[in-house]
């Protein structure tokens, strides 16, 4: 007869089980996640066409682990990647929801191809909004540049900061264009900031506008008409031509009345469909006349040397918040100072000062 084991023994037993339990859990988690490449056969790997190794190094970009950040600018200063790569054109789509930018990016991205170019197509989408079915919406509006062997399709990171996408969508088009990606598609998702955003980090921002709407101007502040460089009225097909013609003519009227574009250039309003395909060469020409255009004036240098020193004052706050919030004291005099702020009792300028004061006098 089996003897009945001592609460002693059940004891051991069930430690040692769920230390099996986390074991395995371990082995799981690690094995989720691909053993590291060696850093230098992944730039290889990179340069040489993998799209894996491509992937791998835009999931990088996108952790926050200081890990991975650190193993991302090891990458980074590898593959040499700096903001001057001239050869590539870095572009940001904009629109409000629905206008159909994913279905314009499928034949605009197509024609690049045509011509000979390699297309990265990324987006930046800080709401966490977006469920699954919308990205799969994205992938079914994009169904033959996401098969296209010239071109790469990357969906938004989410659940980040638009700080972390943006900083995250600058590694990517780094990645992207070492990769040997030359035309890179920018598609903003979310509605909002992450407009001026894309507009930090592109050469070019294209504004989709829908037809019969310049009454209301849609719901697109007129601060992000500025920043357009190129508009283009979409949907201009079946009943809604005229609508899309008469709309287009409302912009040109108003752009007028807007402050001369940094980059000496006139900023073009023109219609299409992006579902008929009809304007699509056109928006490509348009894109083209700018890029010459910037290049002789010297726009595209000035314009990123001016992104690139942004994102540099930008990565620089960031790291030193980042820095500041390690220590417990730090976090617990900001804590104090943040309810101090919120009953009224201090000015927030007096308490940024006073918390920067702990900082620097107990580093
Ligand atoms: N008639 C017509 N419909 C279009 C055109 N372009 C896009 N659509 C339709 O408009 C709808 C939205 O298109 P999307 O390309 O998904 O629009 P989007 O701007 O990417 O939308 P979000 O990603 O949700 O912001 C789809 O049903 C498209 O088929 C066009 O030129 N003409
Ligand atoms: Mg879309």
């Amino acid at each position: 007869m089996p003897q009945k084991a001592s609460p002693k023994k059940n004891n051991e037993r069930t430690k040692a089980s769920s230390q099996e339990a986390i074991r395995k859990a371990k082995a799981r988690i690690l094995s989720a996640h691909e053993a590291p490449l060696e850093t230098a056969q992944w730039v290889h790997d990179i340069q040489n066409g993998s799209r894996k190794a491509l992937g791998q190094a835009i999931t990088l970009a996108e952790s926050r682990l200081p890990r991975d950040r650190d193993q991302l600018e090891e990458l980074l200063d590898l593959l040499q990647s700096t903001s001057s790569n001239p050869k590539s054109w870095r572009m940001g789509i904009t629109g409000v929801p629905g206008v159909g930018k994913s279905t314009f990016i499928e034949s605009f991205g197509a024609a690049w191809i045509e011509m000979g170019h390699r297309v990265a197509v990324l987006a930046v989408d800080p709401s966490s909004e977006r469920s699954g079915g919308s990205l799969l919406g994205d992938q079914t509006r994009m169904e033959a540049l996401t098969k296209n062997p010239m071109a790469f399709i990357r969906p938004s990171p989410s659940s980040q900061t638009l700080g972390g996408v943006t900083r995250a969508t600058h590694e990517s088009i780094l990645l992207c264009e070492a990769a040997g990606f030359d035309r890179i598609i920018v598609e903003t998702v979310g509605v909002g900031q992450s407009e001026t955003s894309v507009r930090q980090l592109t050469d070019a921002f294209i504004l989709l506008m829908l037809p019969g709407a310049g009454d209301d101007l849609q719901g697109i502040k007129r601060g992000i008409m500025e920043m357009a460089d190129l508009i283009l009225v979409n949907k201009c097909d079946g009943p809604s031509a005229s609508q899309a013609e008469h709309a287009a003519l409302q912009y040109r009227q108003a752009i007028h009345l807007f402050p001369p574009a940094q980059g000496g250039h006139e900023v073009l309003v023109q219609t299409m469909s992006a579902l008929k395909q009809t304007g699509i060469m056109d928006a490509c020409g348009a894109i083209q006349n700018l890029m010459h255009l910037w290049k002789d004036n010297l726009w595209m240098e000035t314009q990123r040397s001016r992104q690139s020193t942004r994102q540099f004052n930008d990565h620089v706050r960031a790291l030193l918040f980042e820095q500041s919030q390690i220590s417990p004291q730090h976090q617990a005099a900001w804590e104090r100072l943040q309810t101090q702020v919120e009953r009224q009792q201090i000015s927030a300028f007096a308490a940024a000062r006073k918390w920067l004061n702990t900082v620097v006098s107990q580093p």
